[in-house]
């Protein structure tokens, strides 16, 4: 009997999701570029695991049942598309492709279209969790050739980790259109880059505060257990609690970050659609800071701070409040932008259920998802995340701690742009008037760019002859 579905690329991703999709009882043709990959992956398989290895891609097609689910796991990029041409002759029409690698959502879109025309429904899928959630239950954000959904809906809602009150809630449900799939999760990497950042900065700001890493893995997991609970901050508490030779791990680790591109990707797509998604966009930017480790150490020996210590008065509860008010306006921030991505493309997101996907198996999960979940599901056409009740208050009662932490820290020199970023927004977007008027005078000034007045309608253009030799040309406008 031919396979239930079949999955090509066998790195530690896909192997993961084979035994994921074996231990839910589906039978599963393997297949790798590099066969001894293949066979020695085959090997490791219980004989209750139903793992069958092919060793070429006609020999894996030929094993799988029609129509055929075939699932991707290869390099993003121009891997997918080599293996794709090698695919399309062999496949038939109503075949169904899914891309569960970490490809970018513009490509997607545009194999959603080539594939189509080959009668082939392909889906782009974000799978987010690592290792341990390709094998136990990942998030999983499927979006492109509808029509294909309920022939995969049951199997990837299977395997996908569970959410809800009786751990029974799938985190996967279809996403959308096109390259809505892969979007979606490039915009959970985003607000993961801000995550990390929020809870990087805690740790700086504790660390001024005279607090051990030891003594920080506490405060952390205290945090774990309230409105803070999340994966990050449950795992930054182990990791600040590590040791090696009886001293803390985390001392001895460079403070150079990396990155793989998802958080530039979301930053670059924030920009394109006029989004100020401006906690990210700090996020990336203190990750590419880290990694000028050298020059760093130089302007360490040219350049002056302050020499006053950070104010006593400060608590970690207060930093506890900087830490849910960051991520507050920062999810405010991503929601912003999936509402507008959702429109511009016409994808119809569903924020309610992209809130409620991201509750269990991805790196960003968090108890805070389900508040979310629930202020879209109240409001699907919530204007802004923190015009929900909910949110409102917490963000009116944690932005004391976070104002109060960010005073505290620049007047130490302690950077914490995250922070820094989260309250000029929250004041930016709180005050009803604020300075754009000078900016749009100047811009009239020098280049006659026209400005609307408060005691005029929208929409009707001035121009003044600010220095008196300027004629009455007027140049045209866009607004971001
Ligand atoms: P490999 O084991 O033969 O290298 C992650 O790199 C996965 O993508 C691996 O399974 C890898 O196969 C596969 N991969 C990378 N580039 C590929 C290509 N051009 N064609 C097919 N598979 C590829």
């Amino acid at each position: 009997m031919a396979a239930d579905v079949g999955l090509i690329g066998l790195a530690v991703m896909g192997q993961n999701l084979v035994l994921n999709l074996a231990d839910h009882g589906y039978s599963v043709a393997v297949y790798n570029r590099t066969t001894s990959t293949t066979e020695s992956f085959v090997a490791t398989t219980t004989a209750d695991q139903d793992v069958r290895a092919t060793t070429t891609l006609a020999e894996f097609v030929d094993s799988v049942e029609r129509p055929r689910r075939v699932i991707l796991l290869v390099k993003a990029g121009p891997a997918v598309d080599a293996v794709i041409e090698d695919l399309v002759g062999l496949l038939d029409a109503g075949d169904i492709v899914i891309d569960g690698g970490n490809s970018l959502y513009t490509d997607t879109e545009r194999r959603v279209e080539g594939l189509a025309d080959h009668g082939i429904r392909f889906i782009g899928s974000g799978v987010s969790g690592g290792e341990e959630g390709a094998r136990h239950g990942p998030s999983i954000m499927p979006g492109g050739s509808e029509e294909a959904w309920p022939h995969v809906r049951d199997m990837l809602q299977a395997i996908a980790a569970k959410a809800g009150p009786a751990d029974d809630e799938p985190c996967c449900d279809w996403i959308g259109p096109g390259g809505s799939g892969h979007y979606v999760k490039m915009i959970h990497n985003g607000i993961e880059y801000g995550d990390m950042q929020v809870l990087a900065e805690a740790y700086l700001v504790l660390t001024a505060m005279g607090l051990s890493p030891a003594a920080q893995a506490e405060i952390f997991a205290e945090w774990n257990q309230g409105r803070l609970q999340s994966y990050l901050v449950e795992i930054t508490s182990g990791i600040l609690a590590a040791t090696e030779d009886g001293s803390a791990l985390i001392d001895v680790i460079l403070d150079a970050a990396g990155q793989k591109g998802t958080g530039k990707w979301t930053v670059i797509s924030a920009m394109e659609l006029g989004q100020p998604m401006m906690l990210v966009t700090e996020a990336v930017g203190a990750r590419m800071l880290s990694s000028f480790v050298d020059t760093r150490a130089r302007a360490s020996a040219l350049l002056q701070g302050p020499s006053t210590a950070l104010d006593p008065a400060l608590t970690p509860s207060d930093v506890a409040d900087a830490v849910y008010a960051a991520k507050i306006t920062s999810y405010a921030q991503g929601f912003m932008l999936l509402a507008d991505a959702s429109n511009s493309r016409e994808w119809d997101l569903d924020l309610a259920s992209i809130a409620a996907m991201w509750r269990a198996g991805c790196i960003i999960r968090a108890a805070f998802l389900d508040d979310i979940a629930h202020a879209y599901r109240d409001a699907p056409l919530l204007e802004n995340l923190l015009f929900d009740h909910f949110f409102t208050d917490a963000i009116n009662g944690a932005a004391v701690g976070l104002r109060k932490t960010v005073v505290a820290a620049a007047a130490a020199g302690v950077p914490v742009p995250a922070y820094a970023s989260a309250l000029t927004f929250y004041d930016g977007f709180r005050t009803a008037r604020g300075s754009a008027n000078l900016i749009q005078a100047q811009r009239d000034y020098f280049g006659a760019h026209t400005y609307e007045r408060i005691d005029k309608p929208r929409g009707e253009w001035f121009h003044t002859d600010w220095a008196g030799t300027g004629g009455t040309a007027r140049s045209g406008s866009y607004s971001a």
